[in-house]
């Protein structure tokens, strides 16, 4: 029944390992890393269950974490945060950037200095980082919100998308692949008419909403691939007399979600664990520093709970596919 593990450790190392908690996670990550953790905004729950999903993984292997951070998701608020981690001469900066371009500058200053740099959620040009954590394959996100939307309008009519900012790299990646799976033949009934963008900004995504559903009258669907933005739609929508016409689906933590799901205003909607999108670019934040990876294409690494992950194509790390909830299985989730 019992096999000792002899040849991975002595019995005193192993009483040790054990006793040190998760320690047997931590093989080959330095002590004391100082992982600083840049979300978009900081009040956004959705970034907030992400750095937390960061912090935990730090606390595993005995590094030092934060989270500094903009209240309003824009590039030029995060660029003093960079700054001073650079200052502060931090190990790694992991960073969910609110602009493609805007911040290389600062991040590569970061890099030449030797502090290690990792996307996550949000990315920046491939020059900007070492290694991108994305949540999940963009194009499968993008295609998969299309015919989300498309089953819940009955494959016609018009819909809109309600975005984040304008600059957002993630909305914007996605966006393009919905576009993209638009084209195809079968959704040849449905009408993109508008994109709109709430800027991750709770009342400017309930004001935009509103703006739709005036400017559209024939309006069939919302799309809304940002957390922000779904929960102000549905908000806005679960008491206006579009309720029951006007279909809400996109991006949305559960929790969230829960009190729109349960009444009626929405039928379905997708996510990833933002948890374990945090606790994964920390290992990976980890790893970089303590010199297991660079970032190359082929490089695993040891993820704590999550197992071995491998490094794609533009040094990308892939969390994993994501999750549709509705009113069978939303109660399955706290998050
Ligand atoms: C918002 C942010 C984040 C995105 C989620 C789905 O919280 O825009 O970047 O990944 O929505």
């Amino acid at each position: 029944m019992f096999k000792p593990v002899r040849h991975m450790c002595t019995a005193l190392l192993c009483a040790t390992l054990l006793g040190a908690g998760m320690a047997a996670h931590a093989a080959g990550i330095k002590d004391g890393l100082k992982i600083a953790f840049v979300p978009k905004q900081i009040n956004n729950p959705y970034e907030v269950i992400a750095d937390n999903g960061g912090m935990e993984a730090i606390k595993e292997f005995k590094g030092d974490g934060k989270v500094v951070g903009p209240s309003d998701a824009g590039a030029s608020s995060q660029v003093s945060y960079i700054n001073t981690l650079i200052t502060q001469r931090e190990d790694v900066i992991v960073i969910a950037a609110n602009d493609a371009n805007a911040l290389v500058p600062y991040l590569k200053k970061a890099m030449s200095q030797g502090i290690k740099v990792v996307t996550f959620d949000s990315d920046t040009a491939p020059e900007g980082r070492q290694i991108f954590v994305n949540q999940a394959d963009a194009e499968s996100i993008g295609r998969g919100q299309i015919q989300l939307v498309s089953k819940l309008m009955g494959g016609e009519g018009e819909f809109a998308i309600l975005s984040a900012t304008p600059n957002a790299t993630n909305q914007n990646t996605w966006i393009k692949w919905m576009q993209e799976e638009l084209k195809k033949p079968e959704y040849a009934k449905m009408k993109l008419v508008k994109i709109a963008y709430g800027n991750d900004d709770d009342q400017k995504s309930f004001v935009e909403t509103q703006g739709l559903l005036q400017a559209y009258p024939n309006l069939k669907a919302i799309v809304a691939p940002t957390s922000v933005g779904i929960a102000a739609a549905a908000r806005y929508i679960s008491s206006s007399s579009s309720k029951g016409k006007v279909a809400v689906t996109g991006l949305g933590t559960p929790n969230q979600m829960r009190a729109f799901v349960k009444n009626g205003t929405v039928k379905a909607f997708q996510l990833w664990d933002p948890g374990a999108l945090g606790y994964l670019a920390a290992y990976a934040a980890a790893n970089l520093a303590s010199g297991n990876i660079s970032g190359k294409e082929g490089e695993s690494f040891d993820a704590g709970k999550l197992g071995k992950r491998t490094i794609g194509k533009n040094g990308e790390v892939i969390l994993g596919p994501p999750t549709t909830f509705d009113a069978q299985n939303i109660d399955n989730f706290n998050f």
